[in-house]
């Protein structure tokens, strides 16, 4: 049989699908052997969130059986075992991203309230009556709302860089917007309802040479690609585990320890402080700072679990398979006659919207979901991006190694 990748050899092929080997890697994901209405379930949804394989679901388990107990606050063994796990787990994502300090990884519970902290943290102290905040045309609801919430009580506004057609940038505008009135730039590096790849070092480059911070949301690539913060030089970088086969209820923050120093905390509680009095408080030093209460300790576990998967595998091995997955993908579907992609830049990850010719998104999915396949049908919270191409909805398919 005709290798389905590469369609080129006869024999087990070391570039792609059976090299990468992702049947064995499939059985890693004990979800991946469930039926959908009697059918094999083929799991296409995995920009919404992606399954996760057996090493993180023993990790969690191993979690609760051996280890459970509050961090940071316990002299008993218990607690100081837990407290290692959770801290190994920050060393962890700060070597996946490559970070200078563990200081500068602060645990959230995902791309939106890393978001929302740097907007109401960052943005607060900073902001003013007519600056301006800039986006990208292409943000997921979560990169949008948090910065016209800020914006509209310091009374700045918010600029947009536009896309072309095919779901592209347009840099020169970009560079048009920014001014001595931008004061900060948040943008994605991977679309989710497009897969665009964004040239996130231009973007930065060119804010840097202003001085401005750079924000880049990092939810649709950190699955996809190696991520390296120090490379890139973003100010600060977000994304969520339970888009990189960790837990849901975990994610990321990384941010430049001068900056996150100079931030006020976000939110008030234990763990946030070194000492309080009804007089005074002094906030503890980063990353507490920024983590107030209980955190998500098993997710946390979970995450650099996940973690240790996806490196063993290898980024750049998932990235180069993606890619020719991605392509496999696009080849067939712009086969079908009547078949629309939306989203057709050059530099794409794992992403495939399209729109059929007389049938509702909607209904595409619902006739996929009978048939095993499960893709995302509607907006994607990427309203504006709809908009932009004229349509109320599409259909997703979304991919990761495991497809
Ligand atoms: N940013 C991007 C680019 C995203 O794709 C998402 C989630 C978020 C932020 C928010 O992440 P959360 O984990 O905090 O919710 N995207 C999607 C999606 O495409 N379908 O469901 C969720």
């Amino acid at each position: 049989m005709k290798h389905a990748v590469c369609r080129t050899s006869e024999e087990p092929c070391q570039e792609c699908l059976v090299g990468f080997g992702a049947e064995k890697i499939r059985e890693d994901f004990p979800i991946l052997w469930t039926k959908v209405h009697g059918k094999p379930l083929v799991y296409l949804d995995n920009a919404a969130t992606t399954q996760k394989p057996q090493a993180v679901l023993d990790t969690l388990m191993r979690y609760y059986t051996e280890e459970n107990s509050n961090v940071h606050r316990g002299i008993h063994f218990l607690s100081q075992v837990a407290t290692q796990s959770y801290e190994s787990g920050r060393t962890r994502v700060r070597q996946f991203l490559n970070a200078s300090h563990d200081r500068e990884i602060i645990f959230t519970r995902g791309t939106t309230e890393g978001i929302n902290l740097v907007a109401q943290s960052y943005g607060r102290k900073h902001l003013r009556a007519g600056d301006e905040v800039i986006v990208s045309a292409m943000e997921h609801h979560s990169n949008i709302v948090p910065w016209q919430m800020i914006c509209e009580e310091k009374r700045a506004s918010l600029k947009v860089i536009p896309m072309n057609d095919a779901g592209e940038l347009v840099m020169d505008e970009y560079e048009r917007l920014l001014s001595d009135r931008t004061k900060f730039v948040s943008v994605v590096q991977v679309s989710n309802a497009l897969g665009t790849v964004n040239p996130i070092s231009d973007i930065i480059g060119l804010a840097h040479r202003r001085g401005i911070p750079v924000l880049v949301d990092g939810a649709q690539a950190i699955p996809h690609m190696p991520v390296d913060v120090r490379a890139l030089d973003c100010d600060f970088y977000v994304f969520s585990g339970h888009k990189l086969f960790g837990p849901t209820g975990i994610g990321v923050l990384y941010g430049k320890a001068e900056l996150l120093e100079s931030m006020p905390p976000y939110q008030g509680g234990g763990d946030m402080i070194s000492a309080v009095s009804f007089e005074k408080t002094v906030y503890n030093t980063l990353p507490h700072k920024f983590e107030a209460g209980t955190p998500n300790i098993a997710g946390t576990i979970g995450l650099a679990a996940a973690i240790e998967y996806v490196e063993k595998i290898g980024m750049q091995q998932i990235a180069a398979y993606e890619s020719e997955l991605l392509e496999y993908g696009t080849e067939l579907l712009t086969a079908i006659p009547g078949l629309r992609l939306i989203g057709t830049a050059k530099e794409k990850a794992g992403v495939l919207s399209f729109l059929l010719d007389g049938v509702h998104a909607h209904d595409i999915g619902t006739i996929l979901d009978l048939e095993g396949v499960a893709i995302r049908a509607g907006h994607h919270c990427a309203m504006p991006v709809m908009k932009r191409f004229g349509v109320p909805a599409t259909a997703r398919a979304s991919l990761a190694f495991y497809n």
